[in-house]
């Protein structure tokens, strides 16, 4: 079944609080919400469940009474519990079809992909969106492929018909290059979660990406 679903931002946001400057991830989303970001990932590998939970309940709240769209990365049952808009899965993590008897249809979909062989797959198993990446080299997610760099990104761009998002290691110089490649949405995390001034540097990153939208028409 081809789903409808389209990101409506070009920026889509992730926590990571101990990559937050010792703020929290409420702190975090309420700065990213201030600063009109569409789309919120919480992601957070190390703490219990119990925690998790109790701060996936007040970032709903939060998201949607801004009308954000929130999604939640691998735990599938506190997306659901938390009746997130969303919930984000790796390869390793229980097939797409197997997650959306779990989750229902409208609940989005999206899977971290690296090569064009899992894009495809997520396709045909009816995901909503792909992550494509890691673009360039980064530190946050652990046990992560080595780059993909440009020529998996141009793949998806010209071949997949779902939305898809470009991620791992994008900053503030490195993102003309990802738009002209063909991204027109960027995932990020470093570069927003450990800047001084939250909305300031989503501002910065928005005039960028505008920037290169204009050049690139
Ligand atoms: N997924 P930063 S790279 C969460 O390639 C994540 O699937 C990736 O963090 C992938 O913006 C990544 O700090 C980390 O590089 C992105």
């Amino acid at each position: 079944m081809q789903r409808n679903y389209r990101f409506n931002t070009e920026l889509y946001c992730i926590t990571a609080e101990e990559l937050s400057m010792g703020r929290s991830n409420v702190e975090v989303v309420k700065e990213m919400i201030a600063a009109g970001v569409k789309i919120i990932q919480y992601r957070e590998k190390d703490k219990k469940m119990k925690v998790k939970y109790s701060e996936c309940c007040i970032i709903r709240e939060l998201t949607k009474k801004a009308g954000v769209t929130f999604i939640v990365n691998d735990d599938i049952d506190l997306a659901i519990i938390v009746q997130a808009d969303g919930v984000h899965i790796g390869q390793d993590d229980l097939p797409i079809e197997k997650v959306r008897e779990l989750v229902g249809e409208q609940m989005i979909i999206g899977i971290s992909t690296h090569c064009p062989e899992e894009a495809q797959q997520a396709v045909q198993a009816g995901a909503d969106y792909i992550g494509v990446g890691p673009i360039f080299k980064t530190a946050t997610k652990k046990d992560v492929c080595a780059p993909v760099g440009f020529e998996y990104l141009d793949y998806v761009a010209k071949n997949i018909p779902i939305p898809f998002v470009a991620i791992g290691g994008i900053k503030l110089n490195n993102i003309p290059e990802v738009i002209k490649s063909g991204a027109q949405c960027v995932a990020i995390i470093t570069e927003i979660t450990t800047a001084g001034d939250i909305p300031e540097r989503i501002s910065q990153i928005r005039e960028v990406i505008k920037n290169s939208i204009v050049e690139e028409k």
